[in-house]
């Protein structure tokens, strides 16, 4: 049954209210889990105040920073759940960065930083965060990350990302073959183009939205929601035989060869 009192799930990746994260972080609670929700820090606390605000009503029982780029606010993070909760169930990493420069022009001028930045950020991150969970979810646990088929295939501009993506879902599979034997699954969700934050800041991603409303199966783009849904699934007993797996949320956009 897709039921999950009891269970606590950490979630990553909310910055506002159009974050594929925040959609995640509803469903989770609908089907009754204590949630604990991260936010990056800024000088100015903005994120801290407006990520605050959205996630009150869903009565998180932890809201801490966490800059997967800073380890001793991740070891704080792990040391927190630890003492407070005892242990954790699920964990959703639902995070991404590129330099802006990097998501345009050129693949091959990118630098060794912006190359460096875009994998720390939005591929290691899930190795690390997995690491400090695994001691924690000493009853099983699930694990669930956010893809985009610019991982498997060239999506114009999408450039440094793919190859984060691509390196993403490798660790999805070495994560899971590893934490098998403990109970810990680990997946990731392919979604298709949403419109937040993230994906507002890149140029012509309302034509890519077009595009996918004439050409996908559905006929439309798929919702936080939708993902928030599949995440929540994924995340119960539901799928206690999945793991290791890549899960299309894109309105079968991907089988398409025309
Ligand atoms: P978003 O901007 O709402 O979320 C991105 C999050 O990454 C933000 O909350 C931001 O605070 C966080 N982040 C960035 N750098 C960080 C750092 N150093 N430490 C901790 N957190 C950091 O955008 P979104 O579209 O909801 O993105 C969430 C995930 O979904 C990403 O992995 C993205 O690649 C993936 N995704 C998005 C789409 C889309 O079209 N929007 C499609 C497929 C996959
Ligand atoms: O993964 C993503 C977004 C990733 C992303 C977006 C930004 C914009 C602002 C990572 N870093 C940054 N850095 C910024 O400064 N998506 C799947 C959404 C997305 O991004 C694209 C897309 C799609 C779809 C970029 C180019 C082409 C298509």
């Amino acid at each position: 049954m897709l039921n999950l009192d009891g269970k606590n799930a950490l979630v990553t990746g909310i910055a506002n209210n159009r974050s594929i994260a925040w959609g995640i972080a509803q469903q989770l609670h609908a089907a009754g889990a204590n949630l604990g929700v991260t936010y990056l820090p800024d000088e100015k606390g903005r994120f801290e105040k407006k990520v605050g605000e959205l996630v009150e009503p869903l009565k998180p029982s932890l809201f801490l920073p966490c800059n997967v780029q800073d380890d001793h606010q991740v070891e704080t993070l792990f040391k927190t759940i630890g003492d407070q909760w005892g242990k954790l169930d699920i964990l959703i990493h639902c995070l991404a960065f590129a330099d802006k420069d990097d998501l345009s022009g050129d693949f091959s001028q990118v630098s060794r930083e912006g190359f460096t930045r875009a994998l720390d950020i939005s591929a290691y991150s899930l190795v690390q965060l997995s690491a400090a969970a695994k001691p924690l979810m000493s009853q099983g646990g699930s694990i669930v990350t956010l893809t985009y088929l610019g991982g498997v295939r060239v999506i114009p501009n999408y450039n440094v990302m793919g190859i984060a993506k691509a390196a993403l879902e490798m660790n999805v599979r070495y994560l899971a073959g590893e934490m098998g034997p403990l109970g810990i699954r680990v997946n990731g969700i392919s979604a298709g183009p949403i419109r937040t934050l993230a994906s507002s800041a890149v140029g012509g991603i309302l034509d890519m939205i077009h595009h996918v409303e004439e050409v996908a199966p559905l006929r439309r783009t798929v919702t936080q929601q939708e993902v928030g849904n599949t995440a929540t699934f994924l995340c119960s007993d539901l799928a206690s035989g999945i793991t290791g797996q890549i899960l299309y949320v894109d309105s079968g956009y991907c089988i398409m060869g025309m």
